[in-house]
């Protein structure tokens, strides 16, 4: 019955691991909340649909938020907030110094209000409402455990904790060098259905497939409607932090997707888009009558085609490292599907039995809503007990199956060297038994015949016992069954010898 149980409950699973891979996840890229170079500040400075402040600085290729100067504080933030549920947000950035530490990080927001360029968390407000993924370079507790990645969701209430570098405070995180690489590193966070989820590209490589897993977290309830925004501060040491683009893409899933967008809303937002672009164009051609002299720095660059030997040497180094990356990278992708796919057939588990126990199907959850107990798998404490119980008469078996293989093997061993070694010692054979049993035959006749004799009527003693004066006596019939018994004894015996060399010569 339990084994059909379950044979039920695999078959329920796989058809909805197989229903629910072929519902798709569909992607837009969402440019008002997104900026990437070139052309990333308009000529008057200003990026569209950002706002940005402090010491912050924008310029056509990259927004430095906070320069290699003492205590410096700069941001950038989404003007619009957020009007969809679920999203991926790409960060490429690059933090440099000359110094072999620098300080103090790089944060990515998502909050309910824009922070406050002043701020003391990482050039943004504290108690904030929503969620950081901060990127601390400096080691404040002196763990040395950073330049580190984490993830901190706050309600408003909490101050951050720079003395403990958010350490009693974090949600999530990876120990990550993310200072002076070669190339630009990459965050890529995504919050989808609940489950926070954040990949690193350490810049070691240009290679866009880099990313590998920083975190994931499930159950992350964050508010609705956040506006996004990156922010940067130094201290008594300092690092330039530089952001070279933020792409947003929102998550819909395949029925939400459909409903949403209407085709008036999807023609408005085309229009809207190649107008920009037509402006950017613009601003192009100006840009190129203004500096005509730029063309001619081109022809200039020449030199570049040129390297010294340090420089070769270095690019050697860099290929050989991208090469031993890619294998690196295959295997933690291998690692990642595995996990990837444990993950998925747990919550199925999950989501299988609490269908069974509602009858209701599950509905994708909504944002700012948090999420209903996580049901106990229907794997009850008797079932589990007796798992264990029967693993351990399991073990005993095959401890005892050990024992008796070297058991058998030993006299296995014993009865080749007596057979070897001259037929003698303490091994008994078969021809030996059978004389004994002829002998016991003979025995057991002649005593039947003394038998025949001892009860054969005496005159003079008609039907009365035999009397047994002085010395306690021991009945005929007695006798005859303590034979009888030590003849089955030695028979078994008998048997029992062959069967152990029948079996001893199986293993030889
Ligand atoms: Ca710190
Ligand atoms: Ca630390």
């Amino acid at each position: 019955m339990a084994s059909l149980y379950i044979n039920l409950l695999i078959f329920t699973i796989l058809s909805i691991l197989v229903r629910g891979n072929t519902q798709q996840v569909h992607r837009r890229f969402e440019y008002k909340y997104s900026f990437k170079p070139p052309y990333l500040a308009q000529k008057d400075g200003s990026v569209p649909f950002w706002e940005y402040g402090g010491n912050a600085i924008a310029s056509g290729e990259s927004v430095r938020l906070a320069p290699s100067l003492r205590s410096q504080k700069g941001a950038i933030w989404t003007k619009q907030p957020i009007n969809f549920d679920w999203w991926e947000v790409d960060i490429m950035f690059k933090v440099t110094g000359r110094g072999r530490i620098g300080a103090d990080g790089l944060a990515f927001w998502y909050t309910t209000q824009r922070g406050e360029y002043t701020g003391e968390v990482f050039g943004s407000s504290d108690r904030w409402n929503g969620l950081a993924i901060i990127f601390d370079s400096f080691d404040n507790d002196n763990k040395h455990n950073n330049p580190y990645i984490m993830a901190v969701v706050n309600d408003g209430t909490k101050v951050f904790d720079h003395k403990s570098d958010g350490s009693t405070q974090l949600l999530s995180g990876c120990l990550r060098d993310f200072r002076n690489k070669p190339f630009p590193t990459r965050a890529r966070v995504e919050y989808f259905h609940n489950t926070l989820t954040v990949y690193f590209h350490n810049g070691m490589t240009n290679n866009e497939a880099d990313y590998e897993l920083c975190f994931r977290a499930e159950n992350v309830v964050l508010p609705r409607g956040g506006y996004f925004g990156i922010s940067a501060a130094t201290g008594g040491l300092a690092d330039d932090h530089d952001v070279l683009h933020l792409l947003t893409t929102s998550l819909h899933t395949a029925q939400q997707g459909g409903q949403q967008i209407s085709t008036d809303e999807q023609q408005k937002l085309s229009q809207e888009y190649q107008e920009y672009q037509k402006k950017l164009e613009q601003q192009k051609e100006e840009y190129r009558k203004e500096h005509p002299d730029e063309a001619r720095d081109k022809d200039g660059e020449l030199e570049d085609w040129f390297e010294s030997d340090g420089q070769r040497e270095l690019r050697q180094i860099f290929q050989g490292q991208a090469q031993m990356h890619d294998v690196l990278r295959d295997m933690n992708k291998k690692i990642d599907e595995v996990i990837g796919k444990q993950m998925n057939s747990l919550s199925m588990l999950t989501a299988v039995y609490s269908q069974a126990q509602s009858g209701v199907q599950a509905q994708p959850p909504q944002a700012g809503q948090p999420l209903p107990p996580m049901p106990a798998l229907p794997i009850g404490r008797h079932d589990w007990d007796a798992l264990v119980a029967n693993n351990q008469i399991m073990i005993n078996t095959i401890a005892e199956l050990k024992g008796f293989i070297i058991e058998v093997a030993r006299k296995s061993d014993s009865l080749l060297t007596a057979g070897t070694g001259g037929g003698g010692g303490t091994a008994i054979n078969p021809q030996f038994l059978n004389e004994m049993r002829d002998s016991i035959n003979q025995v057991k006749q002649t005593v039947a015949g003394v038998a025949q004799r001892v009860s054969a009527p005496s005159p003079g003693m008609a039907g009365a016992q035999l009397s047994c004066p002085q010395v306690s006596c021991v009945g005929f019939t007695g006798l005859l069954l303590v034979v009888a018994a030590q003849l089955v004894v030695m028979l078994l015996y008998n048997l029992y010898k062959e069967r152990k060399e029948a079996q001893a010569k199986k293993f030889f």
